[in-house]
């Protein structure tokens, strides 16, 4: 197999992925900028579907509308001569200083209106270059000290936006769905919807919750701790799974934004298995940052890897589920004599009835084998190669 990425692969990357300076808390950047034509040309080169960015990964913050126009006719010319295209777009609603205390949720009415005002605008230009999913991540919606804020008032100030974009884009005509991404900390000590669960709760507090999915990210949901596949297979569950952020992170540090599969080898798989069982037909998105180390020729290298270890992992899945072992042990898993058939399914009085009085062997319930270890292991070999 050559692992060759393909466009029904539907891989993506920011322009702030690849474009990525190496800036860190520490140190100054490493890489001269290349221009956003630059990017999309280095990514069609890689074999990537589609490029996604903030309005001012595009447009400077300080561009004036005739800058704006000259900048987007470019784009524009990049995306038609490389066959890329832009399935989603996002604000950038946390480098400026007016967004340092958040932009829907800051205490400023000022502050909120000028967000709102913003991403107006970019999800104008997103719309302009063919995006169909519009991605909130509230980098700096949150605080350092719960004295500074309201959380009660912020989440409703939340609402309004999203309610106010929502209806907005209804206003205009646009085939747009929003992809809230949630992410514990940082740049904020504590941001608020922090976690997939808390993000898919809120949507259904908003007016149009149709409207709404999630765009999980990998790293975020293990900056907490958690299990990120565990948390798209809830986003899918309950129809949100509008967009994904793949990347990799060790559990419980900064946010690290390593190239996918580049530190969970498993966790990767058991995410690229579930996307491609359930048929996903989103982009795969790679949210990543090459290695502070890297020159341009490494960072083409660590986006080749992100779509690279996916396509193994995918590969992976199938010989998982072709694995003669592997099935026999997953169907003595999941027997079903059928005996319980009377009890599933919805309720029923007479059902309660029965299963109250049903007389179980709890005892040899609980001595049934369950050959996990055997599974996990054959696992285990086949993600080394030994299978
Ligand atoms: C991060 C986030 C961002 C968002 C991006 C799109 O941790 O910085 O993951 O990269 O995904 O702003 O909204
Ligand atoms: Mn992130
Ligand atoms: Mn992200």
């Amino acid at each position: 197999m050559d692992y060759q990425p393909k466009p029904e692969d539907r891989f993506t990357f920011g322009l702030w992925t690849v474009g990525n300076l190496g800036r860190d808390p520490f140190g100054e950047p490493v890489r001269d900028a290349l221009s956003p034509v630059e990017l999309v040309h280095l990514l069609a080169g890689e074999g990537a579907w589609g490029v996604n960015f903030h309005d001012n990964d595009l447009v400077p913050i300080t561009a004036t509308t005739a800058e704006r126009d000259l900048i987007v006719a470019d784009f524009k010319r990049a995306l038609v001569d490389t066959g890329l295209c832009v399935p989603m777009a996002t604000t950038n609603l946390f480098a400026d200083p007016a967004f340092r205390d958040g932009a829907f949720t800051s205490n400023d009415p000022k502050v909120r209106a000028y967000a709102l005002q913003k991403t107006m605008r970019a999800i104008d230009l997103g719309v302009e270059l063919g995006a169909k999913v519009y991605v909130f991540w509230g980098g700096r919606e949150g605080t350092e000290s719960d004295a500074t804020k309201n959380t009660v008032e912020a989440l409703k100030h939340f609402r309004e936006a999203l309610n106010f974009l929502a209806s907005y884009c209804q206003d205009q005509g646009y085939d747009l769905r929003f992809a809230l991404e949630p992410k514990p900390n940082e740049p904020r000590s504590d941001i608020f919807l922090p976690t997939v669960g808390a993000a898919l709760a809120f949507i259904h507090t908003l007016d149009r919750p149709d409207k709404f999915g999630v765009n999980p990210e990998l790293a975020h949901e293990q900056m907490s701790g958690l299990n990120f596949m565990h948390a798209v297979a809830q986003a899918w569950d309950a129809g949100k799974l509008f967009h994904i952020d793949l990347n990799d992170q060790k559990p419980g540090r900064y946010d690290q934004d390593f190239r996918f599969g580049a530190e969970s080898i498993k966790a990767a798989f058991f995410l690229v298995q579930f996307l491609e069982n359930v048929g996903y037909s989103g982009s795969r998105h790679f949210d990543a940052h090459a290695y502070r180390t890297a020159d341009y020729d490494d960072v083409r290298a660590f986006a080749r890897g992100c779509m690279r270890t996916y396509l193994i992992m995918k590969a992976k899945a199938q010989q998982f589920a072709q694995d003669k072992e592997i099935q026999e042990l997953l169907q003595a898993i999941n027997a079903d004599d059928g005996s319980m058939h009377q009890f599933s399914g919805a309720y029923s009085a007479d059902k309660a009835t029965a299963l109250k009085a049903f007389a179980f062997d709890r005892v040899a319930l609980g001595q049934r084998g369950l050959p996990y270890e055997r599974l996990d292991q054959l696992l285990i070999e086949l993600l080394l190669g030994v299978r």
